[in-house]
């Protein structure tokens, strides 16, 4: 039975990851940080009682900054496969935690690294590297493919980059199967509220029940190249499958707006937008409902506005990839569109915001988020 060790097992490529190598009949370890509040929802419905004999999903506490900790863990495991996906992920809070940021996005993959060197695993476990569409930053070429040059953007891609360029470097120095999946945006009904798909499903989806006002957004012309979590992560595993090591993009290579995603969402939930205003007076208008899923609305209501809060210092506003070495090597093409995804989104985030909505109806308390981004 084949051993896998994922950092950030709690998230949502995680989450998905572990899935799928339970199902190919792994045995997967994940780490998970002490929080003072359960942090597990995206893995409790594949948790294992570990009081159960052959238990193969099991979960250890550790965190990215902590050298000794990830050592005994690697040490006890002795993983074949080694997927770091934990990381401090949101590009904007990177802004602001630049240096936690670094720590663990481009420290916490040398700390793994030299684990498997000083524990003499070189010739055994096999080491993914989630690295990322922001390397590209201000872009240099369109679409962006595994020669483009990086030019990142923020502390988050300035970490990133030193991850991908330490694995490359245990590659060639130490002979390790290290390998950077250079992913493009990817989402899914598991995606991190603030991110701003989810932000944008769930918010319309609560504004449709009648649990928010308004939904506040920061550059809605930004372009992204948005593909599924479910997709990306078997892209993850072929990865590690194959002969020899190598760096693959990980994209759709088609791209769409943020304002666009905001129509797909709306029209999801019968609702008809009309944008108005430029610049920080955009906004959205409801011009037409049909159907019964936004109960809480009527035509004129404005349910999207521009919040500077949410611009970025320095912003990145336009990527899209090429994934031809992955479809020509792998055989890997995406199976879900942008816009079945979104569907599944609103799908989901609309039966919560019913939940809440008659929970609110009954006189009972609603959990409200106070976290922005
Ligand atoms: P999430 O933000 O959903 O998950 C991040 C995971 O990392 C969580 O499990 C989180 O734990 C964990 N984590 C955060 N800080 C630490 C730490 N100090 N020590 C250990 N674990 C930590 O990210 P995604 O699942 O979306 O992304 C997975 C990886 O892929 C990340 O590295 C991300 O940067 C990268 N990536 C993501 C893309 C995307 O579009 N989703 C695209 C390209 C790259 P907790 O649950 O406790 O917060
Ligand atoms: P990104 O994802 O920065 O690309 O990083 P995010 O969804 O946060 O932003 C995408 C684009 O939308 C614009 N935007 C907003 N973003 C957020 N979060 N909130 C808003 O209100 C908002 N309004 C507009 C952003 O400015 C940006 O241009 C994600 C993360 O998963 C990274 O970890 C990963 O490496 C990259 O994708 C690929």
């Amino acid at each position: 039975m084949k051993k896998a060790l994922i950092t950030g097992v709690t998230g949502q490529d995680g989450s998905y990851l572990a899935e799928f190598l339970l199902e190919k009949g792994y045995e997967v370890h994940g780490i998970k940080r002490r929080a003072s509040l359960f942090n597990t929802a995206r893995v409790d419905h594949i948790y294992q009682d570990p009081h159960v004999d052959n238990a193969n999903f099991k979960l250890h506490y550790g965190d990215l900054t902590d050298t000794s900790n990830l050592t005994r863990i690697m040490r006890e495991v002795e993983p074949d496969e080694v997927y770091n996906l934990g990381a401090q992920s949101h590009v904007a809070v990177s802004f602001e935690a630049p240096e936690y940021t670094a720590d663990v996005d481009a420290i916490g993959t040398l700390r793994l690294l030299e684990a498997i060197r000083f524990l003499g695993l070189e010739k055994k476990t096999r080491f993914y590297q989630a690295s990322t569409s922001e390397l590209y930053g201000l872009v240099q070429e369109t679409p962006q493919k595994e020669t483009t040059p990086f030019y990142p953007r923020s502390p988050y891609a300035v970490a990133k980059l030193y991850s991908y360029w330490i694995s490359v470097n245990y590659r060639e120095a130490y002979g390790i199967y290290a390998c950077n999946g250079i992913l493009f945006n990817h989402e899914s009904p598991r995606r991190g509220e603030t991110f701003v798909t989810r932000k944008i499903t769930r918010g319309l989806a609560n504004i449709a029940q009648g649990l928010e006002p308004c939904l506040y957004m920061g550059n809605i012309d930004s372009l992204r190249d948005w593909g599924h979590a479910k997709d990306y992560v078997r892209m993850q595993w072929l990865m590690l499958q194959q002969e020899s090591p190598e760096d693959y993009v990980i994209a759709t290579g088609v791209q769409y707006s943020v304002r666009e995603f905001i129509t797909w969402s709306s029209e999801e939930l019968g609702i008809t937008l009309e944008f108005s205003g430029s610049g920080v007076d955009e906004i959205a208008t409801v011009a037409a409902i049909e159907g019964n899923k936004a109960p809480a609305l009527k035509v004129g209501d404005v349910v999207m506005r521009i919040d500077p809060l949410y611009f970025r210092p320095a912003e990145v506003e336009t990527l899209l990839g090429d994934p031809a070495k992955a479809k020509q090597k792998l055989g890997w093409v995406p199976e879900i569109t942008a816009q079945e995804m979104c569907s599944e989104m609103v799908t989901e985030d609309l039966k919560v915001a019913k939940r809440h909505a008659l929970l609110k109806e009954h006189g009972m308390e609603v959990p409200v988020s106070v976290e922005i981004g």
